[in-house]
């Protein structure tokens, strides 16, 4: 029988009996709930994303088509970030410029380049009423209902199974807590649960997400009034997944001593919760220290996202507010945000069973004229979405390893290797300076079958 035990931090983790899942075993009990230690708990992580994938979150940033050629940029983003949103490239008026004609190739190139470089993306934004096409500004009642609908269907059609997240609907409330005035809201109060019905009904594999800025404090109108809306939802059954916090502590705003309240009040109401565009005036070291740890000290904070890459790429770069100069070095506030990544989360909720099925996790392969090697899979923590899995490779040291996870399961986040991913399901490990020891985030989207994963020596 599993048990648990308390380690030094006061996590919980469930041990089996032998600890881990070895080379011979054919069949996982459905009901193993095995681990072992922390992933990376014997070497710090060296970058926000792999630090982040330690407790099975992301650490994305906004990224701007008009600079991936720009490498000193794409260098710190690919090798930082494992999250990607486009800054402005999937609003309405990049993705629909002319009504019923749609443009996907700025959001097409983030795409591409974010998953050639093992990032998954976030869409944003699909109703808004800001950044709306000239066509769609002048609209209302029932046409723009019809065709905010129709945006939304053909939008997420295009982008069907890529998207962890979608921002469905962005910013549409008051300080007072009050629905802001425009456009949609005057095609009906209804307008932002039919965005979600329809947003569902469109692309049943992402997440779908109410975001919004100044809903960080929990004792604040705007906040108190997005929370009853989500809490509306749920109970009625509107489909809602997700909460964005901004987060953008800038313009002399700071981060407020009840965020981690906030996210645990969304998160309790059964969405996951994550800040989605945080920029911080001067990046203060002990503020983004403290958003951080906010998150990690809630299970269901999923992840962090930054507004943009160097202060040189923000949209209020007279304020500095973000983790690189603009020369591209890391800041103080960098090394503050990888430490608390490092450190581990405060809270964590007891972990489920984790990988269930009967998938053979390893592979030994023999290369003619070459090494051989093998990759042994062991459970790591897991949530009610989604699992680590640790690797260890053995052998030689110059493998391939290749992962494979049943769909629609895909794969989130990895640390401590080299990672190119053909598709979300499929990934291609080599190693990186961490040794032979890494692991992977795994969206289990109701398959927690095990991965196939095999390796071969070059
Ligand atoms: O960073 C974006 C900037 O390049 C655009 O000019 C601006 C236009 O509205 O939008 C900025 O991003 C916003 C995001 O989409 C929603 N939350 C506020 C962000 C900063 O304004």
């Amino acid at each position: 029988m599993a048990r648990s035990s308390s380690s030094p931090s006061g996590k919980r983790w469930w041990r089996s009996p032998t600890g881990r899942v070895v080379a011979a075993a054919a069949t996982v009990a459905a009901t193993a709930a095995v681990l072992v230690t922390a992933p990376g708990a014997d070497a710090a992580a060296s970058t926000l994303g792999a630090a982040a994938a330690q407790s099975g979150r992301y650490f994305g940033t906004a990224i701007a088509a008009g600079k991936l050629s720009n490498s000193a940029y794409t260098t710190i983003a690919a090798r930082e970030f494992n999250m990607v949103t486009p800054e402005n490239e999937m609003k309405p008026d990049a993705t629909e410029p002319n009504q019923n004609q749609f443009n996907f190739s700025s959001g097409d190139q983030i795409y591409n380049w974010a998953v050639s470089h093992g990032a998954q993306v976030r869409g944003h934004t699909l109703a808004w009423h800001a950044q709306q096409p000239g066509w769609m500004q002048n609209m209302g009642g029932s046409s723009l209902r019809s065709a905010m609908i129709n945006h939304i269907q053909k939008v997420m059609a295009h982008y069907q199974g890529k998207l962890a997240y979608w921002d469905v609907v962005n910013e549409a409330f008051n300080e007072d807590g009050s629905r802001r005035s425009s456009n949609l809201q005057s095609t009906g109060n209804d307008w932002i649960e039919v965005a979600f019905k329809t947003a569902r009904a469109a692309d049943s594999s992402t997440k779908l997400c109410y975001n919004d800025y100044n809903i960080d404090n929990w004792n604040y109108g705007k906040t108190q009034g997005v929370y009853n809306m989500v809490r509306d939802f749920k109970s009625r059954g509107v489909p809602i997944d997700c909460v964005g916090l901004q987060a953008h502590f800038t313009g002399g705003s700071s981060v407020p001593s009840s965020l981690q309240t906030t996210i645990s009040s969304f998160a309790a109401l059964g969405v996951d919760v994550a800040l989605t565009e945080v920029d911080v005036t001067n990046a203060s070291t002990s503020q983004y220290a403290a958003l951080t740890q906010a998150c990690m000290n809630v299970a269901r904070c999923v992840g962090i996202t930054v507004w943009g890459v160097r202060d040189s790429d923000s949209w209020r770069s007279g304020e500095s507010p973000l983790l690189f100069d603009g020369n591209g070095n890391k800041k103080s506030a960098y090394n503050s945000v990888l430490n608390v990544l490092n450190s581990g989360g405060g809270t964590t909720t007891t972990p489920t069973t984790t990988p269930t099925g009967t998938t053979t996790p390893t592979t030994p392969t023999t290369t003619p004229g070459g090494g051989s090697c093998t990759a042994s899979l062991s459970a790591g923590q897991s949530w009610s979405d989604r699992y680590n899995l640790n690797v260890s490779v053995s052998g030689s040291s110059s493998w391939t390893v290749t992962m494979t996870v049943p769909s629609p399961a895909r794969i989130s986040a990895t640390w401590n290797i080299n990672a190119t991913w053909p598709s979300s399901q499929v990934l291609v490990a080599t190693p990186n300076s961490n040794g032979n020891n890494w692991g992977v985030t795994i969206q289990h989207n109701g398959n927690r079958n095990w991965p196939s994963v095999g390796c071969s020596t070059s």
